[in-house]
């Protein structure tokens, strides 16, 4: 049989960092709340989510970057919304902090998930933020709390030799 690996939606040790844009605050500050929320109802306590505010979308990466280098995070979740404008503008700022996220998640030690809606309409944002398709805030937040429980139970890494012969979890 197989050995699955699955993180379970049960908080690991340690504790989660909601890093949320204000731009576009109306819709962000929903985001937070599902993201909040949705920690406290699967069992995070209260003490261990630390919500850290930035200007807009595009500083999030950087923030992202630094939370998952300090170690003191289980999780860390990028909450931002960029709706288009008449300019480029959107694409520059949805493309940067996508890419960013991604990069931050690649190499991070802790679980890193996105919340960033990127819209074309202010209704598509709002529809995304707790009205007609969910909060993707509370989304984000569940994924990253699944992904810290998973990274809690990967098996521990050991030399490529020993990993090779050995079957993981298992003691030799
Ligand atoms: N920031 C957002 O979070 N959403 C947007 O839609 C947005 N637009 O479209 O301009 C936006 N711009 C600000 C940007 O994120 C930075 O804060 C700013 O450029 C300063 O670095």
């Amino acid at each position: 049989m197989p050995r699955v690996y699955e993180g379970h939606l049960t908080p690991p040790k340690g504790r989660f960092a909601l890093c949320v844009a204000r731009f576009n605050g109306f819709i962000t500050d929903e985001l937070l709340k599902g993201a909040q929320d949705a920690l406290l109802r699967h069992g995070v306590a209260d003490d261990d989510i630390d919500v850290f505010r930035v200007p807009g979308t595009f500083e999030l990466s950087g923030l992202l970057r630094k939370l998952a280098e300090s170690e003191q995070y289980a999780g860390v979740v990028a909450l931002g919304c960029v709706i288009r404008g008449g300019t480029p503008h959107f694409d520059y700022v949805a493309s940067e902090v996508a890419k960013g996220v991604g990069q931050v998640a690649f190499s991070a030690g802790c679980a890193v998930t996105f919340g960033v809606l990127t819209c074309d309409t202010v209704e598509q944002a709002v529809d995304r933020a707790g009205v007609k398709a969910g909060n993707k805030g509370a989304d984000a937040a569940v994924a990253c709390l699944e992904m810290a429980n998973l990274h809690a139970r990967l098996p521990a890494s050991r030399p490529r030799s020993v990993r090779l012969s050995t079957v993981p979890g298992k003691k030799k």
